[in-house]
C-alpha cells in the first residue's frame, strides 16, 4: 500500500529503511510494516527531492527531523492530491439511510488512515461536509443524520490537530468565523493546516461576535488573524461586514478565505484585508510567515 501511495518500490523502501533508518515503521501483530502518515508524506517527500537532483546520501545524512520540518514548509497538497474521492463519498452516503454506523465508520476511518491525513482532509473529509450538507439544504435527509456525519468530520479533524505539538514559538495564528458564519468546517481545516506548518494556533470556532475577537486579539497580539466566509452576502451586508472588521483590521494582519471570502474580492481591495482564495495560497501565506518569524528570531 505504502509503495503504492509514494510511487517508490517496497525494495528501495525497505533499503531506505536498513540503511538510512529514516522512516521506521512499527509491526502490526503479523508482522506486516505499519508507516504513520507522516512516514508516507516523509518518503513522498524524499522522492520528489530526488526527482529534483539531491541524493539519497545527502538527505540521509541531513537528518528526519530537519527533512520533516522542511518537508512541511515547501509541500503544499498537489491538484491530483485535491480531487474529491466521489466513489468513497457515493459509498458512504449510501451508508446513511438506512444508518448502517458500523459500516458509515468503518469505512470512512478506514479511507483516511491510508492516505496522509492533509489529502484525506481535502479528498474526503471536505467534499463529505459539503454532499451531506447539499443534501439537508435539498431536503433530502434528517437534519440528525448531517449532524452525525458533521460532527464525526469535526472530531476526526480535532483529533489529529489535538496529537500535533503546540508550537508556542512559532507565529500566533488565530483562526474563526466571524460573528454571523456559523458554518466551521473550512475554519478549522485551515486551522489544522496552520498547526501542521508550525503555528501557534488560536481556534475560537464559528460565529464569534466582533467584540471579542478584537478583545481577544488586544491580548494575543496574534502575527495573523484568518477568518472563514462560507456564505455569500449580499453587497450591503458585505459592506457591514467590513466595516466592522475594519478597526481589527487596521490594528492586525487579517485575512480572509472561503467561498464567501472569494465572492467580495473587489470590495477587500478598498480596506486592509487580504484574499486568500484557496488552500495553496493558506499555504504560500503561512511559509511567508514562517520564515519572517524565523528572521525576527535570528536578529
Ligand atoms: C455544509 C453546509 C451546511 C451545514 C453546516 C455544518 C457546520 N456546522 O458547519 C448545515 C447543513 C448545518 C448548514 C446550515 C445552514 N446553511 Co449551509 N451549507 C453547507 C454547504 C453544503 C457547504 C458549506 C461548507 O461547509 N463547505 C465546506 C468548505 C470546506 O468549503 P468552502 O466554504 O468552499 O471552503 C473552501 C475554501 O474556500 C477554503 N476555506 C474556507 N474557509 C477558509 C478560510 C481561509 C482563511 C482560507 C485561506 C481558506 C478557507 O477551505 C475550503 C477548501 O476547499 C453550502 C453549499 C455549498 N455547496 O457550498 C451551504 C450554504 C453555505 N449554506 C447556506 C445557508 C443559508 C445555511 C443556513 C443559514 C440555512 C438556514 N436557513 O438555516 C444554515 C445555517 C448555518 C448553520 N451552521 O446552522 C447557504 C448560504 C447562502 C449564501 N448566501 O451563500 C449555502 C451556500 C447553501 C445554498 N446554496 O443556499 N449548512
Amino acid at each position: 500500500m505504502v509503495a503504492k501511495l509514494t510511487g517508490l518500490s517496497k525494495d528501495v523502501i525497505r533499503v531506505w529503511e536498513r540503511r538510512y533508518g529514516l522512516v521506521v515503521p512499527s509491526r502490526s501483530s503479523n508482522r506486516y510494516r505499519e508507516y504513520s502518515d507522516e512516514e508516507v508524506a516523509l518518503l513522498r517527500f524524499l522522492k520528489s527531492q530526488m526527482e529534483q537532483g539531491a541524493t539519497i546520501g545527502a538527505l540521509a545524512e541531513e537528518g528526519r527531523e530537519s527533512l520533516v520540518a522542511r518537508m512541511h514548509v515547501t509541500t503544499p497538497v498537489s491538484a491530483e492530491e485535491q480531487k474529491p474521492h466521489e466513489r468513497l463519498l457515493d459509498d458512504l452516503l449510501g451508508l446513511l439511510d438506512p444508518l448502517d454506523k458500523a459500516g458509515f465508520e468503518r469505512k470512512l476511518n478506514g479511507a483516511v488512515a491510508v492516505i496522509p491525513f492533509e489529502e484525506a482532509v481535502q479528498r474526503i473529509l471536505l467534499p463529505l461536509q459539503r454532499r451531506i450538507g447539499e443534501l439537508w439544504h435539498q431536503g433530502r435527509i434528517n437534519v440528525a443524520v448531517e449532524h452525525y456525519v458533521t460532527k464525526i468530520a469535526q472530531q476526526k479533524l480535532f483529533s489529529v490537530m489535538n496529537q500535533l505539538p503546540v508550537n508556542e514559538f512559532g507565529p500566533r495564528v488565530l483562526i474563526a468565523c466571524p460573528e454571523g458564519e456559523t458554518h466551521e468546517i473550512g475554519a478549522q481545516a485551515v486551522a489544522y493546516l496552520a498547526a501542521t506548518r508550525g503555528c501557534h494556533v488560536y481556534y475560537l470556532g464559528p460565529n464569534l461576535p466582533f467584540a471579542a475577537l478584537s478583545d481577544f486579539c488586544d491580548r494575543i497580539h496574534p502575527d495573523l488573524v484568518l477568518l472563514s466566509l462560507t456564505e455569500i452576502k449580499p453587497d450591503a451586508a458585505a459592506r457591514q461586514l467590513l466595516k466592522e472588521l475594519a478597526p481589527l483590521s487596521a490594528r492586525w494582519p487579517v485575512a480572509v478565505g472561503g467561498q464567501g471570502a472569494c465572492a467580495i474580492g473587489d470590495l477587500l481591495r478598498e480596506v486592509k484585508i487580504e484574499l486568500l482564495d484557496d488552500l495553496t495560497a493558506l499555504h504560500s501565506r503561512l511559509m511567508l510567515l514562517q520564515s519572517a518569524s524565523m528572521r525576527a528570531a535570528r536578529s
